[in-house]
């Protein structure tokens, strides 16, 4: 909240010379911050399933997945969507509840943009 005075005139003392400011507050609509979720490397997730996770949870067609997947794999991290703190959160849990289920060691996180 900005509280903003507002400007006084000689009107504004009142006659015992005491003066009043008058101040409002105007309500500023700030935009939720952003969160990356980050897919991390590791030797022995396949390569499918990454690139299935990709599609299944992410809406990324079969090329855009494996373009990501084969990122990671040769840097070790990518940055896989940009969401708001829940979605983000929900994200990183459904990759990996899903990792887990099939014995994946597969690590999905988030982080502030
Ligand atoms: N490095 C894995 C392999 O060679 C493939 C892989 C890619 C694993 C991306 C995790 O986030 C990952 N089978």
């Amino acid at each position: 909240m900005i509280l903003q005075p507002l400007q006084m005139s000689d009107d504004d003392q009142d006659r015992d010379g005491d003066v009043s400011v008058v101040t409002k507050t105007r309500a500023r609509t700030k935009r939720p911050p952003l969160y990356k979720v980050l897919l991390l490397n590791d030797d022995y997730t396949p390569m499918e399933f990454v690139v299935h996770i990709l599609e299944r949870f992410f809406g990324m067609t079969h090329a855009q997945s494996f373009e990501i997947m084969l990122t990671v794999h040769k840097k070790g991290v990518a940055v896989v969507g940009v969401f708001s703190h829940e979605i983000a959160e929900t994200k990183v849990t459904q990759v990996m509840d899903f990792a887990r289920q099939h014995q994946h060691p597969l690590q999905c996180t988030m982080e502030k943009e």
